[in-house]
Order: C-alpha cells, then sequence, then structure tokens
C-alpha cells in the first residue's frame, strides 16, 4: 500500500454501484479503500475484485477462527485481488500464524477498537496484542483513533509496524491528534461515504492530515 495521501476510505455502503461511484470519485485522495462485511455479503467477494480497478483493497474481515479455518478465509480473500486483511489477535498466535501464512500482502491485526464497548474486553488485552503482531511479523495493527493515550502507548510497542487508524469524524476521534500519537493512516468511512460531496469531504481531511503534517 501507498503512503501518499495517507487516507482510507472505508466504503461501508451496500450497493456496488455506490461504492464504484465514489471509489471512482475519491481514487486519486487515497491509499486505499477499505471493505468490511456490509458490502461483501450484500455484493459477493467479487467486489474486490472490482475496487481493485481503482486502488488498493483492504479487506477489514477481523478474522478470528481456528488456523485451518483462518486460512481458508484469508486465501479467499488474496484470490480476490486483496492487498491487505484485518484479523483478530484474540484467538492466539496459532490463528494468527495461520494467516501470516496464508496471506499475499498485507496483515493488519485488531488492537485497541475505537467504540466505547472495547473497554471492557479488548483495551486491557490491546498491548499483548500488539505485541503478538510484532512477533509474528505482522504488517501492522489497527488502533483506533478515539484514545489517543492508548494509540501513543502503541506506538511505543510496536516500533515501525504500520498504525492503522479509525475512528475519526463520525466516532469523534481528531485527525491531527491520531497521527500526532503515531498513526500512519486514517481509516475514514461515513464521513466521507454519507456527506453529500465524497471527494469535498476527503478533501477537508486531507487538509486536516497535511496540518497534522506541516506540524512535525
Ligand atoms: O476499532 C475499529 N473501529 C472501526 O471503526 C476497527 C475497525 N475496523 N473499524 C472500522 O473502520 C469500522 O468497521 C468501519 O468500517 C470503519 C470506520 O468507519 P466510520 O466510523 O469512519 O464510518
Amino acid at each position: 500500500m501507498r503512503k501518499e495521501t495517507r487516507l482510507i476510505i472505508a466504503l461501508d455502503v451496500l450497493d456496488a454501484k455506490r461504492a464504484v461511484e465514489i471509489a471512482e470519485a475519491t481514487a486519486s485522495r487515497c491509499d486505499a479503500f477499505k471493505v468490511n462485511y456490509p458490502l461483501v455479503l450484500s455484493e459477493g467477494l467479487g467486489i474486490v475484485d472490482t475496487l481493485g480497478r481503482f486502488g488498493d483493497v483492504l479487506c477489514d474481515f477481523k478474522v478470528a477462527d481456528i488456523p485451518a479455518t483462518n486460512r481458508l478465509i484469508v486465501e479467499q480473500t488474496f484470490d480476490h485481488g486483496a492487498s491487505g486483511i484485518i484479523v483478530h489477535g484474540f484467538p492466539g498466535r496459532d490463528s494468527l500464524e495461520a494467516c501470516l501464512e496464508a496471506a499475499q500482502g498485507d496483515v493488519f491485526v485488531v488492537t485497541a477498537m475505537s467504540h466505547p464497548g472495547a473497554e471492557r474486553f479488548l483495551l486491557p488485552q490491546a498491548q499483548q496484542m500488539a505485541q503478538l503482531a510484532v512477533e509474528v511479523g505482522a504488517a501492522g495493527i489497527i488502533a483506533g483513533a478515539t484514545r489517543p493515550a492508548v494509540l501513543h502507548e502503541l506506538r511505543e510497542r510496536i516500533g515501525s509496524l504500520l498504525i492503522l487508524s479509525p475512528g475519526v469524524g463520525v466516532q469523534g476521534g481528531s485527525p491531527t491528534e491520531a497521527l500526532r500519537q503515531g498513526a500512519d493512516y486514517l481509516i475514514v468511512g461515513r464521513s466521507i461515504t454519507q456527506s453529500g460531496n465524497p471527494p469535498k469531504a476527503a478533501d477537508e481531511i486531507l487538509s486536516q492530515i497535511q496540518g497534522a503534517d506541516a506540524m512535525v
């Protein structure tokens, strides 16, 4: 995945036509598109091939099963042209290693999720999940922009691994703060996809990213 704009657009829409419209209009403004279950369940995994015409596609499948099943999920995903996949670390090292072995691209491990409910189970284990990502040689981690202090601690833990950070905009996280605390990329969905003008909304986020870069 290139690192030019530092923006990844989450295409959480339900129909392929709308996803393609947004992808076409925003392709030059982001480094990748992220697809999640809503779109894939509604349109099939072929949507990954389709969106690949416009840029890199990161599949947010939060894979969390036994190693044998994980392997099958990851193989299917990359067979459809994904450049990366998001997986969970909590099923343990063997499950995560199966993902790495089957992947033909980047694997990102979920750590501190961005929503309030993450506090109970995920936050207490976030550092361990990040440590596991380092140990198995993942490309990076997912860590929410809604908790910049946690993001900072995770950055300290993982060294040069990448941090992809969702939770800015609708979920309340600040793009500037997330980047300042160590995020490499921002993942943004609804602020762009549900705006009347996705390219304009993307430009607004890009100007905040550029502002944060200028402060470094
Ligand atoms: O911790 C996470 N938080 C999160 O929002 C991990 C994620 N993968 N996501 C995803 O990022 C979420 O599923 C959605 O696709 C996107 C954020 O979308 P939005 O809140 O910007 O609309």
